[in-house]
């Protein structure tokens, strides 16, 4: 019944630039808008930043050195835009591309396939300045010159390409819920944002199919895939409406270079739908990624939401105490609602690995792309023994069932590629600071100062490294 993962199925764990690196000013590397961000006050829990993060910048060697001795097949990590490019364009700055190279080189020394995503969040400040960054078409050149220079500089050597990290969470939570730079709430700018961002990575993936570069590249969404309540047709609808408002209405644009016709008439009836010129469709159609990236975490679970006095948008939970969340929707559409049969995280996030299932299947029939998990994990406090070991059972529990959910999928007839866990070391957590922790490798961390940085092995290290030797077969 169970059927066996590819020989080749990349058992991986990720990271991203301003999570682990530090080094924020060194070697020529230009400020980000996160950089800038974590100074404002109030805007990062306990205003921590990743001025020093884990320090991965000094310390990468050590750091693949743990990733070969777990057995990492893959290790997906992003480059910063403003090492290579400090302002954004103009002069490329060797430093950064010395970095990466080295980077690179260590992680193939060691056998370990590098996935390299080119934005995760970290826009170079100088383009929000200069006009207004993802609000501006000029960002599309921009991010393709940049995203060729990557190709240019380090495609000999890495066959697995992200270009676009979670663009329905840096969007969103950017230009609607504040709580990422530019932190404003106006639903024109950010529909128009979006629709630029879309035509900024179908213009990267064409220009990596027009340069015959090796390897594939796809965006990383974050998918959360919704059920209906229960058996009421009205909550089904609602479930239908939250599909497309949330997931075809990027999925779609990537794969079939449109939006959901429902969303969009919405929209032109708010009067924020985004301008779409002739030449935008046949850039988004021209710009087909050769696979999905998906980020799984949770399932949202779907209820009818009346348009007079429904729900809208609420706070999130990052407290870290559990119940701090609420219902959240679209009046008229969709509100989110419990699902008695699920737990939660101390951060209010549904575990449910069938939802990975689910989503592996749904994106299968509707996309037809093979699906490389560049995201799952659970973030949790763990506790650092006296005799530095950490018992994070809980962590192995909710990765081992999501592993058999990925094998489910397979053999449903899922073409799964990969799987890399977030995160490979403990790292800063964009809302929640250093305390929510989702790696295999402890950091001691301390809140207010970088300390030592020392790194730690966790009990799900040893687990997972067993998981890879015996190819999921345990
Ligand atoms: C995804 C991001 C990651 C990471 C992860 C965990 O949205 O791509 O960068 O942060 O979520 O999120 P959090 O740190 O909020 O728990």
């Amino acid at each position: 019944k169970m059927s066996h993962f590819p020989t080749d199925f990349l058992w991986g764990a990720s990271s991203a630039a301003y999570q682990i690196e530090g080094a924020y000013r060194e070697d020529g590397k230009g400020l980000s808008v996160w950089d800038k961000f974590v100074r404002i006050p109030g805007k990062t829990f306990k205003g921590t930043n990743g001025d020093v993060a884990v320090d991965h910048y000094h310390r990468f060697k050590e750091d693949v050195a743990l990733m070969k001795e777990q057995g990492l097949k893959a290790y997906r990590f992003s480059i910063a835009w403003t090492r290579i490019f400090p302002e954004g364009k103009g002069q490329v700055n060797q430093k950064g591309i010395n970095f990466y190279n080295r980077l690179i080189d260590e992680l193939i020394a060691n056998r370990i396939e590098p996935v390299v995503t080119l934005y995760h969040w970290d826009l170079p400040q100088a383009l929000q300045d200069e006009y207004g960054g993802w609000e501006s078409r000029e960002i599309v050149t921009d991010f393709t010159n940049y995203a060729k220079t990557c190709f240019d500089a380090f495609g000999d050597r890495v066959n697995y390409w992200v270009s676009l990290n979670e663009q329905n969470v840096f969007i969103s939570h950017g230009y609607q819920m504040e709580s990422h730079p530019p932190a404003v709430n106006d639903e024109k700018r950010m529909y128009a944002a979006n629709h630029i961002a879309n035509l900024a990575n179908a213009s990267a993936i064409k220009t990596f199919h027009d340069g015959h570069y090796q390897g594939g590249i796809g965006p990383s969404f974050a998918y959360s895939p919704g059920y209906a309540v229960n058996g009421d047709p009205k909550n089904q609808v609602a479930a239908t409406n939250y599909e497309d408002y949330a997931a075809h209405f990027w999925m779609d644009v990537y794969v079939y270079g449109r939006y959901p016709k429902m969303i969009y008439k919405w929209l032109t009836e708010r009067g924020t739908a985004p301008v779409i010129t002739e030449a935008d469709r046949a850039l988004l159609i021209a710009g087909k990624p050769d696979f999905m990236g998906l980020n799984y975490y949770q399932t949202q679970t779907i209820a009818a939401n009346p348009l007079v006095g429904g729900v809208g948008l609420a706070a999130e939970n990052n407290t870290g105490k559990k119940g701090t969340s609420s219902e959240s929707g679209v009046p008229g559409m969709f509100k989110t609602t419990n699902n008695e049969f699920l737990k939660q995280t101390d951060w209010d996030w549904n575990i449910d690995p069938e939802g990975l299932r689910i989503a592996l299947r749904r994106i299968d029939s509707r996309y037809d792309l093979p699906v490389l998990i560049t995201e799952n994990g659970l973030g949790a406090y763990d506790k650092l023994e006296e005799d530095h070991q950490i018992h994070d059972d809980y962590r192995i529990y909710f990765i081992n069932e999501h592993i058999k959910a990925i094998k489910e999928a397979i053999s449903d007839g899922v073409k799964v590629i990969g799987y890399t866990t977030w995160s490979f070391t403990d790292l800063l957590s964009w809302s929640n600071g250093y305390q929510k922790r989702y790696g295999f490798v402890y950091i001691d961390r301390d809140e207010e100062s970088a300390k030592e940085l020392k790194r730690y092995r966790k009990d799900s290290f040893y687990w997972y490294q067993k998981v890879i030797q015996e190819n999921g077969q345990y």
